[in-house]
């Protein structure tokens, strides 16, 4: 029996469901088996990640009495069939984001979440750094006063290229929105999440700068070298975007921006949130993540993060002590920690992001490709708070 007792499944095994599978077994699991996108490599990523099994099928799976949890780290067009399946299998589910390539299936997969009583999760994990925590603290206990902008930017360069290509770009397979359903999605929950106000009206723009891929394998996300046969696959037309811009007005009375870019040369994962308030500013940099900007008229200053300082929400997750960073892996490792804690012990971990943000980050895809499309601004309905 593992310190967790949960048996867990891996569908996907590309670099995320290798961050998954990692964060699992931190977490006391048992990895009982890997799916992949043939048995063959289901075998090598079963071997590469310690799991138990390969299984020949992702529906295998999801079908396996011996696994009590599914992590569904697949293309996005298979999100939804295979969470139904685990859920309906009566399994609890973690489903990478975006939860669903449309606002019906996120909300049909959601509502399944409820009907079926399993913890359904979706790991926007950038709500893991304990200065995240720090910085929704402050907001929340009014040492800022009232916030009236909210702005930033998430900017990669992974597909800056015509000869990047990757399965997020074809929309048969990534979704309708692929730069900002798979990153805006992340900056727009941790915006909602930190300030505590929601979009309530937004108009976006939409931009594919570059209008052709090569054809070839797919290539992971970030990929230091180019595919080996790349220059040989043809040249085709891209009908996602690479670029979205959003302004937005909050329910709150605030306004604010976003910059999206998955080519912006020199920028890797560069996730920046500031949120401006009556009596101060803070700033979150998820490339320098022991640190939050703090800005006041007087002064600005960095707030480190260290256990003996922060606020109780932030200190329940740093559990390194200060000078010691702590970064992505680590909010993977804090994220499943806080689902497999709901599973075992049908507590609420604080800011455990589930199927219900999912929705969210959905309905936020769908309305700002539709003021890109119509190019008008667009109201975006609050989310129906649901008691669990
Ligand atoms: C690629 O854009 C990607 O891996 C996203 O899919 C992740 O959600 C993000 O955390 C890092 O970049």
């Amino acid at each position: 029996m593992t310190r967790s007792g949960l048996r867990v499944g891996i569908a996907g095994a590309g670099f995320i469901g290798a961050v998954h599978a990692r964060s699992a077994r931190l977490a006391g699991a048992h990895i009982a088996g890997v799916a992949a996108s043939t048995p063959d490599s289901a075998a090598r990523a079963a071997d590469r990640l310690g799991a138990a099994k390969a299984y020949t099928s992702a529906e295998e799976l999801v079908a396996d009495p011996d696994v009590d949890v599914v992590h569904i780290c697949t293309p996005n067009h298979l999100h939804a069939p295979l969470a139904h399946a685990a859920l309906a299998a009566g399994k609890h589910v973690v489903c990478e984001k975006p939860l669903a390539t449309s606002l019906a299936e996120a909300e049909a997969l959601d509502d399944a979440a409820r009907v079926a009583g399993r913890v359904a999760a979706v790991p926007f994990v950038y709500r893991y750094y304990p200065t995240v925590r720090e910085a929704r603290a402050r907001v929340a206990g009014d040492e800022l006063g009232a916030v009236h902008l909210i702005h930033g930017a998430y900017l990669q360069d992974w597909l800056l290229s015509a000869e990047d290509h990757n399965w997020r770009v074809d929309p048969g397979l990534g979704g309708a929105s692929r730069a900002f359903a798979d990153i805006g999605s992340h900056w727009c929950d941790l915006a909602e999440f930190v300030s505590g106000h929601r979009i309530a009206r937004l108009a976006a723009r939409t931009h594919t700068a570059v209008p052709e891929r090569r054809d070839g394998p797919a290539r992971a996300a970030f990929a230091a070298t180019a595919g080996e046969d790349d220059g040989a696959g043809a040249l085709r037309a891209v009908a996602t975007e690479d670029v979205a811009l959003v302004q937005f007005e909050t329910d709150r009375g605030a306004v604010g921006s976003l910059v999206v870019s998955q080519v912006s040369a020199g920028r890797k994962n560069a996730l920046w949130l500031e949120v401006d308030a009556a009596d101060g500013a803070l700033a979150f940099n998820q490339e320098e993540p022991e640190s939050l900007w703090w800005g006041r008229r007087a002064a600005a200053t960095l707030l480190r993060r260290d256990p003996a300082t922060l606020s109780p929400s932030a200190a329940r997750l740093a559990t390194l002590p200060p000078g010691h960073p702590q970064g992505y892996a680590d909010c993977f490792d804090l994220f499943v920690a806080d689902v497999y804690a709901a599973i075992r012990e049908g507590v609420e971990p604080d800011g455990l992001p589930r199927f219900a943000d999912g929705v969210r980050a959905a309905r936020l895809t769908e309305s700002v490709m539709a003021s890109a499309r119509d190019q008008r601004w667009v109201d975006v309905p609050a989310p129906v708070e649901v008691s669990r």
